[in-house]
């Protein structure tokens, strides 16, 4: 299966997604942690990204995109996998649209973690990752209002969206996934 998780900052889509890829056995594919990945080896993608993120910005389309891409030619990538906070923006699922019909294949689902925005605020806070304080939520905040919020209506109108209530204990939260993901695959 190809799946694709969207969801506000802290809505749980790393920790929904490890439980994901565990029963689905497909990779997990989280931008987020491929940019903190080049940051820590200290690689000329992760200096140039490193000042986005500090600053609760979107990393440029173009850069996340080309990463994106380099990770979908890996041979664990032929059977399916889980994208996790990609795409972020229209331009980014256009270009995965692209990088899609290059290798003739299809998106199978898009779950949506759908969080209050108070409690977002109260597990970043919690979390303490050096891009979780308030000054750098709120604008993590604002940006997924802006700009990848659109990509609801977006997939909503290509029939591939399935809306979750992220709230409530983890378990609680993943057997709401499974159930969306069943309806697909036989596999959870
Ligand atoms: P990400 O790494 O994607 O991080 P995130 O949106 O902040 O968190 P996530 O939703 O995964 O939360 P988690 O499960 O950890 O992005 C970080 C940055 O990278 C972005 O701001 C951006 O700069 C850049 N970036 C990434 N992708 C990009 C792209 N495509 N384009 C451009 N830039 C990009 O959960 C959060 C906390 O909540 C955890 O502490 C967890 O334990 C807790 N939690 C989870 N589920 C819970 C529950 N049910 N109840 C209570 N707490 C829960």
């Amino acid at each position: 299966m190809r799946i694709v998780l969207i969801g506000p900052p802290g809505a749980g889509k790393g920790t929904q997604a490890q439980r994901l890829v565990n029963d689905l056995h497909i990779p997990h594919l989280s931008t987020g942690e491929m940019l903190r990945s080049e940051r820590k080896a200290g690689t000329e993608l992760g200096l140039q990204t490193a000042q986005y993120m500090d600053r609760g910005q979107l990393v440029p389309d173009e850069l996340v995109v080309k990463i994106v891409d380099q990770r979908l030619q890996q041979q664990d990538c032929q059977n399916g996998y889980l994208l996790d906070g990609f795409p972020r923006t229209v331009p980014q699922a256009d270009a995965l649209n692209e990088l899609l019909q290059q290798r003739n294949t299809k998106l199978d689902l898009v779950l949506e973690l759908n969080v209050a925005e108070e409690e977002l605020i109260e597990r970043l806070l919690q979390r303490k990752r050096p891009d979780d304080n308030r000054e750098t939520i709120a604008e993590r905040l604002q940006v997924y209002q802006k700009q990848t919020s659109p990509l609801l209506e977006y997939y909503s109108a290509r029939g591939l969206l399935a809306s979750i209530l992220g709230q409530g204990a983890p378990d609680e939260v993943y057997e709401r996934l499974r159930e969306a993901v069943g309806q697909h695959s036989d596999r959870v």
